[in-house]
């Protein structure tokens, strides 16, 4: 067998690989039945984008917390928030995880330490920041990783809870999943000539860049991150360098779209996270083709029975959609 580089311990790469295989079967199950018309909700899909979710989450404690945004469905699987609860608000049943009420972007899972997913861009950081305020307020021993877009740099509301963050020591983990685009508008056009983690660091936080489709590495920034935040050393912030694959939102790949061509698609498609640490496990000989298949296997039936479960729940009964609404 051959020796590998990293510092990582095996069961916990394979755990990696698991994580990111699980959200991608997800997505790409939400992605091929999102057609028949009975998810009702729109849904910003993260192909391309797992080894972030899954790198990041791994290095958090179940009694850590995440607030995550529009595009969560990888980062409430990595932080182990039900499936069935998770389909069953993506088709708007009872079972959902806010009754069916708020669809994919609006997932919770209070056990699992999901506190929100918000669709409004930015949110994510000041709602994250007031919780690891109250938790070091209350000298609770928790962790917040707040996910962030590149876009919200270009929101007010970051660099105020940044500074509040930074000046109050706080345990926060600034996540930025930085795939370039804000809808189809790149960072090139955005932000010439200001690299974002300049941006950041204008608020003394400690900054890393990484290659987010790197998920080893991205859990071991994360894990430095996390220590550093549970000891009272204060926020972290960082870049993961990646891309997403589908359109902004919704099933179909950008080239089909005509945001890029096929070829360059193709391209994009060769740096993919899951694939990449599935070639580094095998070279360690920690994974072959059995192994492979078994996991895949478990996973469909996994899979399979979530979308059974949420397409035969119910729908919300009619009389209670008046409740929780104060107006
Ligand atoms: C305050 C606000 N402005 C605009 C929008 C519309 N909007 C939805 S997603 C999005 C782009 C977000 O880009 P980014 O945060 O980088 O995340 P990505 O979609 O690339 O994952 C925008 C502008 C919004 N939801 N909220």
């Amino acid at each position: 067998m051959e020796k590998r580089v990293t510092q990582i311990d095996d069961q916990t790469l394979l755990r990696l690989h698991r994580d990111m295989l699980r959200i991608r079967l997800v997505e790409e199950a939400i992605a091929e039945r999102y057609g028949e018309q009975e998810m009702r909700c729109p849904v910003h899909l993260s192909d391309g984008q797992e080894g972030i979710a899954a790198g990041a989450c791994l290095a958090l404690r179940k009694t850590d917390k995440i607030v995550s945004t529009h595009r969560s469905h990888g980062h409430y699987l990595a932080k182990q928030g039900s499936l069935k609860a998770m389909l069953c608000e993506i088709y708007g049943r009872a079972p959902g995880c806010v009754g069916g009420r708020g669809g994919s972007m609006h997932l919770l899972d209070d056990e699992a330490g999901v506190l929100a997913c918000l669709p409004i861009v930015g949110t994510s950081v000041p709602l994250g920041v007031g919780v690891a305020y109250a938790a070091k307020r209350t000298g609770e021993d928790t962790v917040v990783m707040v996910f962030l877009g590149d876009a919200v740099m270009e929101e007010g509301v970051f660099h105020e809870s940044a500074n509040f963050a930074a000046l109050h020591s706080l345990p926060v983990v600034f996540v930025c999943e930085n795939n370039n685009l804000s809808f189809y508008t790149s960072l090139e056009v955005r932000q010439p000539d200001r690299p974002m983690t300049d941006i950041a660091k204008a608020h003394t936080i400690t900054i890393k860049e990484l290659d987010g489709n790197d998920a080893a590495a991205v859990f071991e920034a994360a894990s430095g991150a996390v220590t550093q935040a549970r000891k009272g050393g204060g926020p972290s912030f960082l870049m993961c360098n990646t891309r997403r694959w589908r359109e902004h939102c919704g099933p179909r790949y950008d080239y089909e779209l005509g945001q890029m061509t096929e070829r360059e698609f193709e391209a994009l498609r060769t740096d993919c996270p899951v694939a990449r640490l599935d070639a580094q496990l095998r070279k360690a000989g920690l994974l072959d083709d059995v192994g492979e298949e078994t996991l895949r296997a478990e996973l469909g039936r996994e899979i399979s029975q979530a979308f059974e479960f949420a397409c035969n729940a119910p729908f919300p009964e009619l009389k209670t959609a008046g409740d929780h609404v104060y107006a």
